[in-house]
């Protein structure tokens, strides 16, 4: 009999790839990496790979890091370190540190894991679960490594079904009935479709489970292979595709939902849009991504900090928020918030309104602003008067304004504007 502590997840790690730059975000990754970027109130985008993998079971946890890592180390450093060596528990913060070769930083994805293949002998497990940092989604790693398992395949991609004009920014593949992938395209200018549904196509997730025996074995092919980019999506993938079994896991067969009829939910979040709508609409009556489920809490770094306070001013007749989410320490004093979502600490002044603002942490608003459909980064001192989102010729002159016309505003745009 199958002894019920004996998860596959504890005899697996998830390595965490959390080095890309993340460019879409623009002004947002200047200073830090798309997997340390703000998200949902409280939590940052890696909080949402590295709490699957924790509320999966899986202890054991590796974070490959190279650009613009401060702000992430920092936020690991704070946010997850209950993990305990006694217990045979760890979570490593890997930088690109020029272990195999000076000068040599992480080429590809598969480089990174490369270039750390000792730390990953020492952490004796049989399988790895290799996940990107920078994905909004809910998932149970545990379905994937039994698929992985009772399947003997070589690797096993998570998978999900996506716009086809929008597969171009992935790994597409055609599956066949058995789940057997029989093609791999990275990025393809033409995806194909699946079949009998021209307008859909199967992307790869970008999440891969191995054998760690097996992985090891091609990562040592691939460093010696010299026309390989050392890529997960470009190399390892569609050498296994052609050479040896290759299996798509569904992701709605392990995404987790808070209600059996709720949407399957992910998201990249690469774009300011993506990133300004996917916090906006946790604003919802009923949104598709549910932070409130106790059975999987996203983990992170919380400050102590006192409940958010609303200061009715009787002069400015206002000091509230309605269908949007204000986080501790907030003070909104004699102000309209609707339809946003604050983040800690910011700090809001009398006659001014916020409408599908997305404000970060600390930042704040002073008397009489004017600001919609806007994102403000950590930090940031909105002066006294200042409109936005309502002109964006006058908007795009100091500030960064989306395709979609959602306007960023940080911390050197705003010292650019008061300087002049
Ligand atoms: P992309 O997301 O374009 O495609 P990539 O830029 O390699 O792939 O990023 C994957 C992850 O690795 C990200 O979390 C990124 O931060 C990190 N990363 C990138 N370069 C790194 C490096 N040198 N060192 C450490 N970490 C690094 C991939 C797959 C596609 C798949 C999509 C799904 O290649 O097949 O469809 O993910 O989003
Ligand atoms: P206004 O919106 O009129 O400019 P302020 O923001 O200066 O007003 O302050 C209004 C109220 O907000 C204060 O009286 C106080 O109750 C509260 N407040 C302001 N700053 C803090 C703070 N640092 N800590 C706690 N409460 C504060």
């Amino acid at each position: 009999m199958q002894r019920p502590n004996h998860r596959l997840s504890s005899r697996a790690m998830a390595f965490v790839l959390a080095g890309g730059r993340g460019s879409r975000l623009r002004e947002l990754t200047d200073m830090r990496a798309k997997p340390a970027v703000y998200f949902g109130g409280k939590t940052r985008i890696i909080d949402f790979a590295l709490s699957n993998a924790l509320n999966s079971g899986i202890r054991k946890m590796a974070i490959a890091t190279q650009y613009k890592a401060h702000s992430l180390i920092r936020h690991c450093q704070r946010g997850w370190s209950f993990f305990r060596a006694e217990r045979n528990e760890y979570l490593d913060i890997l930088p690109a540190s020029q272990r195999v070769s000076e000068n040599h930083w992480y080429e590809g994805t598969a480089d990174a894991v490369f270039q750390n293949i000792d730390i990953i002998d020492s952490y004796d497990v049989d399988y790895v679960i290799i996940l990107a940092g920078d994905h909004i989604y809910k998932m149970d790693y545990e379905v994937m490594l039994r698929e992985h398992v009772e399947s003997g395949a070589d690797v096993t991609v998570g998978c999900l079904t996506v716009p086809r004009a929008e597969a171009v920014a992935f790994g597409v593949m055609d599956v066949e009935a058995s789940g057997r992938i029989t093609a791999f395209l990275e990025k393809p200018a033409d995806p194909p479709a699946m079949p009998g549904e021209p307008t859909k196509a199967l992307a790869s997730m970008g999440i891969y489970v191995f054998k760690w025996s097996f992985l090891r074995q091609m990562l040592v092919e691939d460093a010696a292979a010299p026309s390989s980019s050392r890529d997960f999506g470009s190399d390892i993938i569609p050498h296994i595709v052609t050479h040896g079994t290759a299996m798509a896991h569904k992701f709605e067969d392990s995404c987790v939902r808070h209600r059996s009829d709720a949407p399957v939910y992910w998201r990249d979040v690469g774009t300011l849009d993506a990133f300004w709508r996917a916090n906006i609409d946790l604003t919802d009556f009923d949104p598709d991504l549910d932070l409130w489920d106790k059975d999987w809490p996203i983990w992170t770094y919380s400050e102590s900090v006192p409940p958010a306070k609303f200061i009715h001013n009787e002069e400015a007749r206002r000091g509230l928020a309605v269908s949007s989410l204000v986080s501790g320490g907030c003070i909104i004093s004699g102000t309209e918030v609707r339809n946003s979502l604050l983040f800690t600490g910011v700090h809001t002044n009398s006659w001014s309104t916020l409408d599908e603002v997305v404000a970060l942490p600390y930042c704040v608003v002073g008397r009489h602003a004017r600001l919609t459909r806007a994102i403000i980064d950590h930090g940031v001192h909105i002066p006294e008067g200042l409109v936005v989102g309502e002109d964006p010729i006058a908007d795009a002159k100091w500030f960064r304004v989306s395709e979609g016309g959602v306007t960023l505003i940080t911390k050197g745009m705003m010292d650019r504007y008061n300087a002049a």
